[in-house]
């Protein structure tokens, strides 16, 4: 019997302050169809080779052309990640920008900086939205 693993998706909440964080970066999809007008944490599949966190670096410097430094991994429910879907399988570091501006170069067409508290206010990704309500959780619990 052949097991197929899920393929993995690095993707980052990029946001002012890992400690504290107020504002948070989303994406809005221009491809495919299917996912386009709907936000996301950017980022994308790790190539053959690369580290997850190597090809998060470089996911970023391609979609925003943006350098960053990354927090700690949010480990999820299912393997240590977060299922999309029984293909790919998506893990989430925290990042902070360290060097340019983020704009929509490829994959995106439109960037927001949503605030403490409307973090929920656009229409992730469905495998996006569960990791932003574990997020927002978390904020409440670090300000408590
Ligand atoms: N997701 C997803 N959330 C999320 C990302 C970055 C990706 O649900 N934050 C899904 C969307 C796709 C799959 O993961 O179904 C692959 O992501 P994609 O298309 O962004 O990967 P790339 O950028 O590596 O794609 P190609 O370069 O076009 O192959």
């Amino acid at each position: 019997m052949t097991s197929s693993r899920p393929q993995v998706v690095v993707a980052a909440a990029v946001v002012d302050d890992l400690d504290a964080p107020r504002l948070l970066l989303a994406a809005r999809r221009r491809r495919p169809l299917s996912l386009a007008g709907r936000w996301e944490f950017p980022g994308g599949k790790v190539d053959p080779g690369e580290t997850p966190e190597g090809a998060l670096h470089r996911e970023l410097r391609e979609e925003l052309g943006v350098s960053v430094a990354l927090g700690d991994e949010v480990v999820g429910p299912d393997d240590g990640g977060w299922h999309i879907s029984s293909r790919y399988l998506l893990r989430l570091w925290p990042a902070v920008i360290t060097q340019g501006d983020p704009e929509p170069l490829v994959e995106h067409d439109e960037l927001r900086w949503l605030e403490a508290g409307s973090w929920l206010d656009v229409p992730w990704l469905d495998a996006d939205v569960r990791i932003v309500e574990a997020l927002v959780r978390r904020a409440q619990l670090s300000t408590r």
